[in-house]
């Protein structure tokens, strides 16, 4: 699957809702056993979440939203297919997630491109889902760490950290995503994905079980007065480092 949301693959209500339908159409496609997630956009991978998204819309906007990042969320980390990440560019915040949500993570042997989970950079806070999410993967030490300061890691950092499997020159990273999959493939998918299951369903459980109270926590957060003016204050820096 190639994503293609121009310019930087922001992961806008609408996007989020046609990723999950395509998603769910391929994990009932009993001819489709493995997916890998790549982008469409030269140099990055996903901006993350939609930060239009966030600002200066209503409560029941904010409520869809969640809705379908939650959504996206469930699909992707609890699906039974073999999932590959081909970040193909930087990577912060939901776009991170979405990467730590698959099986495996190849990444582009830039030093420019950077991935992490970077919510407080924006004087927002990752969610408990996020936070198991990449902890699962690196370990509690790291994502504390990590998560506090907002840190982006640059590749080579990222993978001393575990948070990407494997770096490759930047023209490689499909090739190798499927010569990745097809050695994953080769293992019986019963017996893969019931293992994948009992390591992941503790803590999609937790989010299922919990998931209007997320969503109301998301909406109150939200619509706070300084949570918009940090999110403000971020799209303006944003737009001033290009001038
Ligand atoms: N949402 C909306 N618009 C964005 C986003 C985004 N996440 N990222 C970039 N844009 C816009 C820019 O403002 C710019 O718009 P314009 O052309 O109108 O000025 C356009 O996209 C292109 O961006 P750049 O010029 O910055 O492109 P570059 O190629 O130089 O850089 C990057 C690309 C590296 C992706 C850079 O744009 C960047 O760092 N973006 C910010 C990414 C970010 O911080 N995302 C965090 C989103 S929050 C999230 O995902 C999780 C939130 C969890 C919620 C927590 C509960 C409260």
């Amino acid at each position: 699957m190639k994503m293609k949301n121009p310019p930087v693959n922001s992961l806008s209500l609408d996007f989020l809702t046609e990723f999950s339908i395509t998603l769910e159409k391929l994990e009932m496609d009993r001819g489709c056993r493995g997916l890998i997630l790549t982008s469409a956009s030269p140099k990055i991978f996903s901006a993350g979440l939609d930060i239009m998204e966030m600002c200066g819309k209503s409560a029941e906007h904010y409520g869809e939203f969640w809705r379908a990042v939650q959504e996206m969320w469930l699909k992707l980390y609890g699906s039974n297919m073999v999932t590959i990440a081909a970040i193909n560019g930087s990577s912060p915040a939901g776009g991170c997630l979405m990467a730590l949500c698959c099986d495996y993570r190849i990444m582009a042997d830039n030093p420019k491109y950077a991935i992490g989970l970077n919510e407080t950079q924006l004087g927002i806070v990752a969610p408990f889902w996020f936070k198991d999410t990449m902890s699962n993967v690196v370990g509690n030490r790291v994502t504390e760490q990590a998560l506090q300061l907002g840190q982006m890691f640059p590749a080579p950092e990222a993978l001393k950290f575990g948070l990407v499997d494997q770096l490759v020159p930047e023209e490689k990273v499909q090739s190798t995503a499927a010569s990745v999959m097809a050695q994953w493939l080769t293992v019986p998918d019963h017996a893969r994905q019931i293992t994948k299951s009992m390591m992941r369903k503790q803590t999609t459980d937790k989010l299922v079980n919990n998931r209007e109270a997320d969503i109301k926590n998301f909406v109150s957060f939200i619509t706070r007065d300084s949570i918009q003016k940090s999110l403000q204050v971020y799209m303006e820096r944003l737009r001033q480092r290009k001038q």
